[in-house]
């Protein structure tokens, strides 16, 4: 045991009405809602980044944390691993994420940040052992160093592709080894500044090849779980090739991977591409894509992607709405893909960040499940395109329908959308 969280006690479900901080007032692991735990609706994650990883940066200004574990040499990356899994027990949180960066310092060859890798997973391999805790996804951090500047698959130089073929290929064969449940890829840097240096269709080229040869290693390794893109529309690069679900959805089938890659979507990568997050949800489940969540959101101010922890119930209601509607998590889960605030720097934010949006998907989710067992918005959706249940319009041609039309007097009358009378029915259960 270190010492680290030595003044934050476990967190159980104590109800709505207690004073406790160190409490979830919402999250009920065992409550069942639709028919399954919250604990398997939601299948919340910790990302290692944010949490452990990150120094608490921002342009103006470097670290404010003082973590004992920012020593940049194996000892800080096991001392962080102990730290990491403490807080996993104390949220009781079933999953985590990591990218390779996160996990250990980078070595001085690729054979070295290799090993590295391979030595600090096998810590967590024993760690999951002894706590339960498992793996929702792994992923290969392909945006921090410079040699990723231009780029990893997209790179003008086929070295650096090929130092990120194999960085995603060792981030591969960590997450299998952990039975992590799926794998991500978001491409940080797979997009551009400047067309002035930039061949387009040169890059999204490369970027199809390396995702299908993700592709193939993941069958040729055995790997179960899907492979999962990250939709965003910039930040780092001005362009990003995988903008949103939708763009995502088009790269797919340009390179006939549509039924081997889902997504993961973040809430606020969705608000940066001008969506709400329920948009690009519904976009996913209606393509056949869906894989999971990163449930962090941006300041609505800033145009940054600030990666907050979600404060806001009734967005968190729409969003499972749309989940739940689609048949729920599968192999994806809530991943708390958000950091602090700067100026938090007690171990306890740590935690109560976390036990604060545990509680808002909650309630979200248990409004989401008591809408859809309702069957308001359903019902009013089918009244709405009633019509076309008896009609034959879509195999016609234009001919006949103009005759038809032409012979049928004054033509259609408006029908009210009804809006907020839909956002009322939503307030009832929020
Ligand atoms: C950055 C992304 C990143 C991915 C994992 O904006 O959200 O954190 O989730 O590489
Ligand atoms: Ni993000
Ligand atoms: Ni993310």
């Amino acid at each position: 045991m270190t010492d680290f969280f030595a003044n934050c006690p476990k967190v159980r479900f104590e109800g709505p009405d207690t004073d406790n901080d160190f409490a979830f007032r919402h999250y009920n692991p065992d409550e069942v809602v639709g028919g399954k735990t919250l604990k398997d609706q939601l299948r919340f994650a910790v990302a290692y980044w944010h949490s452990f990883a990150w120094p608490g940066g921002d342009p103006f200004g470097g670290q404010t944390f003082e973590r004992p574990w920012f020593t940049d040499d194996m000892a800080g990356a096991r001392l962080k691993a102990d730290v990491a899994f403490e807080m996993f027990e104390i949220l009781d949180a079933p999953f985590f994420c990591f990218h390779d960066a996160d996990v250990r310092p980078e070595g001085a060859t690729f054979a070295e940040s290799e090993d590295r890798l391979k030595e600090i997973t096998d810590i967590f391999a024993r760690k999951m052992d002894e706590t339960g805790v498992k793996l929702l996804w792994g992923t290969a951090n392909l945006f921090s160093h410079r040699r990723f500047m231009s780029g990893a698959a997209t790179n003008p130089d086929p070295d650096v592709y090929a130092y990120a073929a194999a960085t995603v290929k060792s981030c591969m064969d960590a997450t299998h080894a952990l039975g992590g449940e799926n794998y991500v890829l978001w491409g940080g840097r797979e997009g551009y500044e400047t067309l002035l240096n930039t061949d387009l269709k040169r890059e999204r080229a490369q970027a199809g090849a390396f995702l299908r040869a993700a592709v193939e290693y993941k069958y040729k390794i055995g790997f179960q779980g899907p492979l999962m893109i990250e939709p965003k529309p910039q930040e780092p690069t001005k362009h990003q090739y995988d903008y949103d679900v939708a763009t995502v959805y088009g790269f797919l089938k340009e390179f006939d991977l549509e039924n081997e890659v889902k997504v993961n979507i973040e809430q606020g990568h969705a608000i940066l591409a001008g969506h709400s997050f329920e948009h690009e949800l519904a976009m996913a489940t209606s393509l056949g894509i869906f894989g999971s969540i990163d449930m962090n959101r941006n300041d609505y101010q800033s145009g940054w992607d600030t990666d907050q922890f979600p404060d806001n119930p009734r967005e968190a209601a729409l969003a499972y709405y749309e989940i739940l509607k689609g048949g729920g998590f599968k192999a994806g889960g809530t991943n708390f893909d958000a950091k602090l605030r700067r100026q938090s720097l007690d171990p306890a934010d740590l935690i109560l960040s976390h036990v604060g949006a545990m509680d808002v998907c909650a309630r979200g989710l248990k409004a989401a499940a008591a809408m859809l067992e309702d069957g308001g918005l359903e019902a009013a959706r089918a009244e709405r395109y009633s019509g076309w249940d008896s009609s034959d319009l879509m195999t016609r041609d234009f001919g006949s329908i103009h005759a038809e039309v032409r012979a049928n007097g004054a033509g259609p009358g408006p029908k009210s959308g009804r809006q907020e009378r839909l956002e009322n029915y939503i307030s009832r259960f929020v």
